[in-house]
Protein backbone atom coordinates (compact mmCIF):
# COMPACT_ATOMS: atom_id res chain seq x y z
CA UNK A 1 0.00 0.00 0.00
CA UNK A 2 1.41 3.61 -0.91
CA UNK A 3 0.41 7.02 -0.17
CA UNK A 4 -1.11 7.17 -3.78
CA UNK A 5 -3.26 4.30 -3.72
CA UNK A 6 -3.93 5.41 -0.14
CA UNK A 7 -5.06 9.11 -0.71
CA UNK A 8 -7.40 7.43 -3.52
CA UNK A 9 -9.37 5.11 -1.48
CA UNK A 10 -9.72 6.99 1.74
CA UNK A 11 -11.96 10.38 0.54
CA UNK A 12 -12.36 11.29 4.36
CA UNK A 13 -14.71 7.94 4.22
CA UNK A 14 -13.29 5.51 6.65
CA UNK A 15 -15.54 2.52 6.58
CA UNK A 16 -15.67 2.76 2.46
CA UNK A 17 -12.44 2.13 2.75
CA UNK A 18 -11.98 -0.61 5.22
CA UNK A 19 -14.36 -2.27 3.12
CA UNK A 20 -12.20 -1.93 -0.01
CA UNK A 21 -9.42 -3.15 1.52
CA UNK A 22 -11.57 -5.97 3.19
CA UNK A 23 -12.61 -7.13 -0.44
CA UNK A 24 -8.90 -6.24 -1.84
CA UNK A 25 -7.32 -8.88 1.18
CA UNK A 26 -10.08 -11.27 1.70
CA UNK A 27 -9.63 -9.86 5.84
CA UNK A 28 -11.87 -9.08 8.40
CA UNK A 29 -9.96 -8.33 11.14
CA UNK A 30 -7.62 -5.97 9.56
CA UNK A 31 -11.02 -4.21 8.43
CA UNK A 32 -12.12 -3.99 11.35
CA UNK A 33 -9.04 -2.36 13.19
CA UNK A 34 -9.28 0.29 10.35
CA UNK A 35 -12.63 0.92 11.15
CA UNK A 36 -11.47 1.55 14.84
CA UNK A 37 -8.46 3.82 13.64
CA UNK A 38 -8.83 7.47 15.33
CA UNK A 39 -7.13 9.22 12.51
CA UNK A 40 -5.31 9.11 9.09
CA UNK A 41 -2.19 8.43 11.04
CA UNK A 42 -3.47 5.28 12.71
CA UNK A 43 -5.34 4.07 9.72
CA UNK A 44 -1.39 4.70 8.07
CA UNK A 45 -0.07 2.38 11.37
CA UNK A 46 -2.22 -0.04 10.59
CA UNK A 47 -1.42 -0.18 7.27
CA UNK A 48 2.12 -0.08 7.70
CA UNK A 49 2.10 -3.25 10.11
CA UNK A 50 -0.35 -5.28 8.75
CA UNK A 51 0.06 -5.28 4.67
CA UNK A 52 3.98 -6.06 5.49
CA UNK A 53 3.70 -9.76 4.31
CA UNK A 54 0.33 -8.80 1.73
CA UNK A 55 1.20 -8.69 -2.12
CA UNK A 56 0.17 -5.96 -3.93
CA UNK A 57 -3.46 -4.62 -4.61
CA UNK A 58 -4.07 -5.31 -8.31
CA UNK A 59 -5.27 -2.10 -9.60
CA UNK A 60 -7.73 -1.91 -12.32
CA UNK A 61 -9.07 1.01 -12.66
CA UNK A 62 -7.81 2.74 -16.05
CA UNK A 63 -7.94 6.30 -15.59
CA UNK A 64 -5.74 5.65 -11.91
CA UNK A 65 -3.43 3.62 -13.72
CA UNK A 66 -2.87 5.87 -16.64
CA UNK A 67 -2.37 8.77 -13.32
CA UNK A 68 0.29 6.45 -12.06
CA UNK A 69 1.89 6.40 -15.44
CA UNK A 70 1.86 9.70 -15.34
CA UNK A 71 3.03 10.40 -12.12
CA UNK A 72 6.20 7.70 -13.05
CA UNK A 73 6.96 10.07 -15.81
CA UNK A 74 7.20 13.38 -14.05
CA UNK A 75 9.48 11.58 -11.53
CA UNK A 76 11.38 10.86 -14.16
CA UNK A 77 12.40 13.91 -15.28
CA UNK A 78 12.89 15.22 -11.86
CA UNK A 79 15.59 12.47 -10.99
CA UNK A 80 17.24 12.89 -14.77
CA UNK A 81 17.08 16.39 -13.89
CA UNK A 82 18.67 15.96 -11.11
CA UNK A 83 21.29 13.09 -11.91
CA UNK A 84 22.79 15.41 -14.38
CA UNK A 85 23.19 12.26 -16.75
CA UNK A 86 20.73 9.18 -17.95
CA UNK A 87 18.39 8.11 -20.72
CA UNK A 88 15.20 9.96 -21.03
CA UNK A 89 13.70 8.30 -24.47
CA UNK A 90 13.28 4.60 -23.21
CA UNK A 91 12.54 5.32 -19.42
CA UNK A 92 9.45 7.76 -21.05
CA UNK A 93 8.75 5.04 -23.70
CA UNK A 94 8.02 2.43 -20.84
CA UNK A 95 6.42 3.85 -17.99
CA UNK A 96 2.83 2.15 -18.94
CA UNK A 97 4.35 -1.02 -19.54
CA UNK A 98 6.07 -0.33 -15.86
CA UNK A 99 2.50 0.51 -14.62
CA UNK A 100 0.87 -2.08 -15.73
CA UNK A 101 3.52 -4.78 -14.61
CA UNK A 102 3.46 -3.28 -10.73
CA UNK A 103 0.54 -2.27 -10.01
CA UNK A 104 -1.30 -4.92 -11.64
CA UNK A 105 0.20 -8.05 -13.57
CA UNK A 106 3.12 -8.86 -11.04
CA UNK A 107 2.55 -10.97 -8.12
CA UNK A 108 4.78 -8.84 -5.63
CA UNK A 109 4.80 -7.53 -1.67
CA UNK A 110 6.95 -3.97 -2.06
CA UNK A 111 7.37 -4.97 1.77
CA UNK A 112 9.09 -8.49 1.42
CA UNK A 113 10.84 -7.94 -1.72
CA UNK A 114 12.38 -11.51 -1.13
CA UNK A 115 9.32 -13.23 -1.17
CA UNK A 116 9.98 -16.56 -2.01
CA UNK A 117 6.64 -16.71 -4.24
CA UNK A 118 6.85 -13.31 -6.33
CA UNK A 119 7.10 -13.22 -9.83
CA UNK A 120 10.41 -12.11 -10.94
CA UNK A 121 10.88 -9.33 -13.45
CA UNK A 122 14.68 -9.40 -14.58
CA UNK A 123 15.19 -6.16 -16.62
CA UNK A 124 17.76 -6.57 -19.49
CA UNK A 125 18.12 -2.95 -21.30
CA UNK A 126 19.63 -1.64 -17.70
CA UNK A 127 20.32 2.07 -19.02
CA UNK A 128 16.38 2.42 -18.82
CA UNK A 129 15.82 1.21 -14.96
CA UNK A 130 15.15 4.66 -13.65
CA UNK A 131 11.67 3.61 -14.73
CA UNK A 132 11.28 1.04 -12.36
CA UNK A 133 13.00 2.38 -9.66
CA UNK A 134 10.31 4.94 -10.26
CA UNK A 135 7.44 2.34 -10.60
CA UNK A 136 9.05 0.20 -7.24
CA UNK A 137 8.96 3.88 -5.18
CA UNK A 138 5.32 4.35 -6.35
CA UNK A 139 4.33 0.63 -5.21
CA UNK A 140 5.57 1.48 -1.66
CA UNK A 141 9.54 -0.15 -1.86
CA UNK A 142 11.12 2.58 -0.54
CA UNK A 143 10.36 6.65 -0.21
CA UNK A 144 10.05 8.69 -3.17
CA UNK A 145 12.61 10.83 -2.12
CA UNK A 146 15.08 8.57 -2.49
CA UNK A 147 14.22 8.69 -5.88
CA UNK A 148 16.50 11.74 -5.97
CA UNK A 149 19.37 9.62 -5.41
CA UNK A 150 19.84 8.09 -9.13
CA UNK A 151 23.31 8.02 -10.24
CA UNK A 152 24.67 9.69 -6.92
CA UNK A 153 27.89 8.38 -5.41
CA UNK A 154 27.34 5.21 -3.13
CA UNK A 155 23.58 5.53 -3.47
CA UNK A 156 21.17 2.37 -3.80
CA UNK A 157 19.69 3.88 -7.17
CA UNK A 158 22.58 2.91 -9.55
CA UNK A 159 22.58 4.20 -13.50
CA UNK A 160 22.80 0.54 -14.62
CA UNK A 161 20.94 -1.48 -12.03
CA UNK A 162 22.99 -3.97 -9.39
CA UNK A 163 21.08 -6.39 -7.57
CA UNK A 164 22.86 -6.47 -4.64
CA UNK A 165 21.97 -2.96 -3.70
CA UNK A 166 18.58 -2.98 -4.06
CA UNK A 167 16.01 -5.59 -2.66
CA UNK A 168 13.60 -6.43 -5.50
CA UNK A 169 16.05 -5.70 -8.35
CA UNK A 170 16.27 -9.25 -9.79
CA UNK A 171 19.59 -8.58 -11.83
CA UNK A 172 22.51 -6.90 -12.63
CA UNK A 173 22.36 -5.30 -16.14
CA UNK A 174 24.14 -2.70 -18.14
CA UNK A 175 25.94 -4.93 -20.94
CA UNK A 176 23.15 -5.62 -23.29
CA UNK A 177 22.00 -8.81 -24.69
CA UNK A 178 22.76 -10.95 -21.22
CA UNK A 179 19.20 -10.38 -19.58
CA UNK A 180 17.05 -13.23 -21.03
CA UNK A 181 19.31 -15.94 -20.89
CA UNK A 182 18.93 -14.98 -17.22
CA UNK A 183 15.42 -15.12 -17.08
CA UNK A 184 15.38 -18.40 -19.40
CA UNK A 185 17.35 -19.78 -16.53
CA UNK A 186 15.20 -18.95 -13.62
CA UNK A 187 12.07 -20.28 -15.61
CA UNK A 188 13.63 -23.59 -16.47
CA UNK A 189 14.32 -23.85 -12.86
CA UNK A 190 11.42 -23.04 -11.24
CA UNK A 191 9.66 -25.41 -13.62
CA UNK A 192 12.11 -28.37 -11.98
CA UNK A 193 11.26 -27.10 -8.72
CA UNK A 194 7.83 -27.25 -9.55
CA UNK A 195 7.43 -23.50 -8.32
CA UNK A 196 4.72 -21.35 -9.33
CA UNK A 197 5.56 -17.78 -9.96
CA UNK A 198 6.18 -16.59 -13.63
CA UNK A 199 9.39 -14.84 -14.75
CA UNK A 200 9.45 -11.64 -16.90
CA UNK A 201 11.93 -10.24 -18.77
CA UNK A 202 11.89 -6.64 -20.60
CA UNK A 203 14.30 -5.94 -23.56
CA UNK A 204 15.09 -3.08 -25.47
CA UNK A 205 15.19 -3.91 -29.63
CA UNK A 206 18.11 -1.92 -30.44
CA UNK A 207 19.57 -4.43 -27.41
CA UNK A 208 18.54 -7.31 -29.74
CA UNK A 209 21.43 -6.88 -32.32
CA UNK A 210 23.50 -8.83 -29.41
CA UNK A 211 24.13 -12.57 -30.58
CA UNK A 212 23.74 -13.65 -27.10
CA UNK A 213 20.21 -12.74 -26.90
CA UNK A 214 19.29 -14.90 -29.75
CA UNK A 215 21.13 -17.79 -28.12
CA UNK A 216 18.08 -17.55 -24.98
CA UNK A 217 15.42 -17.17 -27.93
CA UNK A 218 16.42 -20.17 -29.47
CA UNK A 219 16.90 -22.04 -25.42
CA UNK A 220 13.77 -20.91 -24.22
CA UNK A 221 11.88 -22.13 -27.52
CA UNK A 222 13.28 -25.53 -27.51
CA UNK A 223 12.46 -26.00 -23.70
CA UNK A 224 8.80 -24.76 -24.26
CA UNK A 225 9.08 -22.37 -20.84
CA UNK A 226 5.65 -21.86 -20.63
CA UNK A 227 6.28 -19.50 -17.23
CA UNK A 228 8.47 -16.84 -19.37
CA UNK A 229 7.46 -13.67 -20.75
CA UNK A 230 9.38 -11.49 -22.66
CA UNK A 231 8.50 -7.68 -22.94
CA UNK A 232 10.22 -5.75 -25.83
CA UNK A 233 10.40 -2.16 -26.12
CA UNK A 234 9.91 -1.88 -29.87
CA UNK A 235 10.38 1.81 -30.26
CA UNK A 236 12.16 2.19 -32.98
CA UNK A 237 15.19 3.61 -31.85
CA UNK A 238 18.74 2.87 -30.40
CA UNK A 239 21.76 4.56 -28.89
CA UNK A 240 22.83 6.10 -32.63
CA UNK A 241 19.63 6.19 -35.13
CA UNK A 242 16.29 4.02 -36.39
CA UNK A 243 16.83 0.17 -35.52
CA UNK A 244 15.66 -0.57 -38.64
CA UNK A 245 18.39 1.71 -40.36
CA UNK A 246 21.15 0.76 -38.32
CA UNK A 247 20.35 -3.16 -37.86
CA UNK A 248 16.92 -4.09 -39.30
CA UNK A 249 14.50 -6.35 -37.40
CA UNK A 250 11.41 -7.00 -39.59
CA UNK A 251 10.00 -9.11 -39.34
CA UNK A 252 10.09 -9.47 -35.69
CA UNK A 253 7.11 -11.54 -35.08
CA UNK A 254 7.58 -14.11 -37.50
CA UNK A 255 11.37 -14.38 -36.02
CA UNK A 256 10.38 -15.41 -32.58
CA UNK A 257 7.93 -17.38 -34.42
CA UNK A 258 10.31 -18.99 -35.89
CA UNK A 259 11.95 -20.07 -33.03
CA UNK A 260 8.74 -21.43 -31.38
CA UNK A 261 7.99 -18.66 -29.39
CA UNK A 262 3.83 -17.14 -29.36
CA UNK A 263 3.67 -13.38 -29.77
CA UNK A 264 1.37 -10.76 -29.22
CA UNK A 265 1.59 -7.32 -30.34
CA UNK A 266 0.51 -4.98 -28.31
CA UNK A 267 -0.34 -0.84 -27.53
CA UNK A 268 2.56 0.17 -24.94
CA UNK A 269 0.49 2.75 -23.79
CA UNK A 270 -2.60 1.10 -23.76
CA UNK A 271 -2.40 0.10 -20.25
CA UNK A 272 -5.34 -1.98 -20.22
CA UNK A 273 -4.21 -3.71 -23.44
CA UNK A 274 -0.73 -4.88 -22.02
CA UNK A 275 -2.44 -6.48 -18.71
CA UNK A 276 -4.39 -8.39 -21.22
CA UNK A 277 -1.72 -9.47 -23.37
CA UNK A 278 -0.16 -11.02 -20.20
CA UNK A 279 -3.18 -12.66 -18.73
CA UNK A 280 -2.75 -14.23 -22.38
CA UNK A 281 0.65 -15.11 -21.53
CA UNK A 282 -0.46 -16.90 -18.68
CA UNK A 283 -2.70 -18.95 -20.54
CA UNK A 284 0.03 -20.36 -23.31
CA UNK A 285 0.95 -23.21 -21.35
CA UNK A 286 3.46 -24.67 -23.87
CA UNK A 287 5.48 -22.29 -25.23
CA UNK A 288 7.33 -19.13 -24.31
CA UNK A 289 5.56 -15.73 -25.14
CA UNK A 290 6.97 -12.52 -26.59
CA UNK A 291 4.84 -9.16 -26.19
CA UNK A 292 6.16 -6.81 -28.61
CA UNK A 293 5.05 -3.68 -26.96
CA UNK A 294 5.05 -1.31 -29.37
CA UNK A 295 6.22 2.41 -27.62
CA UNK A 296 7.18 5.69 -28.59
CA UNK A 297 10.38 6.63 -27.36
CA UNK A 298 9.93 9.83 -25.02
CA UNK A 299 6.15 9.89 -24.70
CA UNK A 300 4.43 12.03 -23.12
CA UNK A 301 7.12 14.77 -23.84
CA UNK A 302 6.47 16.39 -27.40
CA UNK A 303 10.44 17.49 -27.99
CA UNK A 304 11.52 14.06 -26.73
CA UNK A 305 9.33 12.03 -28.81
CA UNK A 306 10.52 9.94 -31.30
CA UNK A 307 14.24 11.46 -31.31
CA UNK A 308 17.01 8.80 -31.07
CA UNK A 309 19.06 11.64 -29.87
CA UNK A 310 17.29 11.75 -26.56
CA UNK A 311 18.25 8.03 -25.99
CA UNK A 312 21.14 8.28 -23.20
CA UNK A 313 20.70 12.29 -23.03
CA UNK A 314 18.87 14.20 -19.60
CA UNK A 315 17.03 17.55 -19.99
CA UNK A 316 18.34 20.51 -18.98
CA UNK A 317 16.62 22.79 -16.11
CA UNK A 318 14.54 24.65 -19.13
CA UNK A 319 13.72 21.40 -20.90
CA UNK A 320 12.45 19.68 -17.93
CA UNK A 321 10.01 22.67 -16.92
CA UNK A 322 8.60 22.25 -20.26
CA UNK A 323 8.63 18.67 -19.97
CA UNK A 324 6.95 19.09 -16.20
CA UNK A 325 4.40 21.36 -17.70
CA UNK A 326 3.47 19.13 -20.53
CA UNK A 327 3.06 16.22 -18.52
CA UNK A 328 0.99 18.21 -15.30
CA UNK A 329 -1.25 19.52 -17.92
CA UNK A 330 -1.61 16.36 -20.39
CA UNK A 331 -0.03 18.16 -23.28
CA UNK A 332 -2.76 21.11 -22.78
CA UNK A 333 -5.69 19.18 -21.96
CA UNK A 334 -5.93 20.67 -18.69
CA UNK A 335 -5.15 23.50 -16.67
CA UNK A 336 -1.41 23.73 -14.93
CA UNK A 337 -1.87 23.20 -11.44
CA UNK A 338 -0.78 26.69 -10.84
CA UNK A 339 -1.74 28.59 -14.07
C1 LIG B 1 27.05 -5.04 -24.80
C2 LIG B 1 26.72 -3.58 -24.92
N1 LIG B 1 27.05 -2.91 -26.04
C3 LIG B 1 26.76 -1.59 -26.15
C4 LIG B 1 26.15 -0.92 -25.12
C5 LIG B 1 25.86 0.57 -25.24
N2 LIG B 1 24.43 0.81 -25.40
C6 LIG B 1 23.66 1.16 -24.36
S1 LIG B 1 22.05 1.35 -24.76
C7 LIG B 1 22.35 1.00 -26.38
C8 LIG B 1 21.23 1.00 -27.40
C9 LIG B 1 20.26 -0.08 -27.19
O1 LIG B 1 19.11 0.12 -27.98
P1 LIG B 1 17.69 -0.12 -27.35
O2 LIG B 1 17.76 -1.37 -26.58
O3 LIG B 1 16.71 -0.07 -28.43
O4 LIG B 1 17.52 1.08 -26.33
P2 LIG B 1 16.69 2.47 -26.49
O5 LIG B 1 17.52 3.42 -27.26
O6 LIG B 1 15.43 2.16 -27.17
O7 LIG B 1 16.48 2.92 -25.07
C10 LIG B 1 23.69 0.74 -26.58
C11 LIG B 1 24.30 0.37 -27.87
C12 LIG B 1 25.84 -1.66 -23.97
N3 LIG B 1 25.22 -1.09 -22.92
N4 LIG B 1 26.13 -2.98 -23.89
MG1 LIG C 1 14.95 0.90 -28.73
Amino acid sequence: MNALVFRHHVNGKKNDFANWVEGCFDDKNLAKKLRKARSQKAMMDVLRKELHTKQMVKIDDANHLDEIANFIRQDLIKMLLAAGSGHSAGTLGMADVFTALYFNVLNHRPRQPNWEGRDRLFLSNGHITPVRYAAMARAGYFPLSELKTLRQFGTRLQGHPEREKLPGVENTSGPLGSGLAQAAGVAYGARMDGKRFNVYCICGDGEMDEGNHWEAVLWAGKNALPNLTLIIDRNNIQIDGFTEDVMPLEPLREKYEAFRWHVIDVDGHSIQSIIDACNEALSVREQPVAIIAHTIPGKGVDFIENKFEWHGKPPNKEEAKKALHQLRTLAGKIQGEHE
